[in-house]
């Protein structure tokens, strides 16, 4: 079965107006959505990574999302923190989270590796190249393959070094982080090479601007993407990142992944 990551983001532009309370219940009512949707997992996110986002101060990013993380560990959540923070990861795991996301594979802060190793939760490690501000700067490869899967495998160094056992690491090939529309389209085509590196892997794609290569689709006349036609996209990469042998996905719109996931669980039990 495919772990299905649902995402819960507390950053102000995804839960407007309202003071704190107000925001810790429209995160619980969010994550009851996305487990009622069929997410195993939930991974929260306070701090946005998208190409060009602002930096967020440590605080900020703390206070936004260890009350969630709390409030959702609780409730009987499997939670996952979405940072590239070593304090903020391990605030978050004193507070219940039992999984790190880090898009950084460590890179961001060096205390990252430490800070898990310190605690018992799993760690994602992210391909990456550097902060969103300069992302395509550093989008240069000659093997873009080849070169993912030898820097992932070096940060998996150095997560062991810092003694994080084996089991505890997931890799994630870091679809849209320092890498263009094709060099994407690469990474998902070779992901056996990732997922043969021995560790779980997890695939982000929801949403994300490279799909709109694959279905011609226009500029939204109001400046918004077509949501529904990016999830039905993601749903699809989803399958083929299981087929690839992903042990999970990272998504927005849970319902319409399950539904894939279900779909080709039907046809793999019926070959
Ligand atoms: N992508 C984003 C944020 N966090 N975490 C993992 N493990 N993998 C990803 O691909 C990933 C991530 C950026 O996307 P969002 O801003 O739409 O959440």
């Amino acid at each position: 079965m495919t772990t299905i990551m649902g995402i819960l983001n507390v950053t102000p532009d995804s839960f407007s107006d309202g003071g704190r309370y107000l925001d810790l219940d429209a995160a619980v009512m969010h994550a009851e959505a996305l487990r009622d949707a069929g997410a195993h997992i939930v991974d929260i996110g306070g701090e946005s990574t998208r190409p060009g986002a602002e930096r967020v101060a440590p605080e900020t990013e703390r206070a936004r999302v260890v009350p969630a993380v709390e409030a959702l560990a609780a409730r009987g959540f499997v939670v996952s923190v979405d940072t590239m923070n070593a304090a903020t990861a391990a605030a978050a795991v004193t507070a219940g989270a039992r999984i790190v996301n880090d898009v950084s594979g460590g890179l961001a802060d060096p205390e990252m590796f430490p800070a898990v190793a310190e605690s018992r939760a799993d760690v994602v490690i992210g391909h990456w190249r550097g902060h969103s501000a300069d992302m395509y700067a550093t989008a240069r490869y000659e093997d873009v393959v080849g070169e993912v899967v030898a820097e992932l495998q070096e940060r998996v160094a150095a997560a062991l070094a810092a003694g994080i056992a084996p089991e505890r690491i997931v890799l994630d090939p870091g679809i849209g982080f320092g890498k263009r529309g094709d060099q994407n389209w690469a990474v998902l085509g070779g992901l056996g090479r990732v997922v043969a590196l021995g560790h779980r892997v997890l695939v982000g794609t929801s949403r994300k601007g490279f799909l709109r290569d694959a279905m011609d689709e226009p500029p939204a006349s109001d400046g918004q993407t077509d949501r529904g036609r990016r999830d039905l996209a993601t749903a699809v990469t989803s399958v083929l990142a299981a087929d690839a042998g992903a042990w999970g996905v990272r998504v927005h719109d849970v319902a319409t992944t399950r539904d894939a996931l279900a779909v080709r669980a039907r046809w793999r039990e019926a070959s």
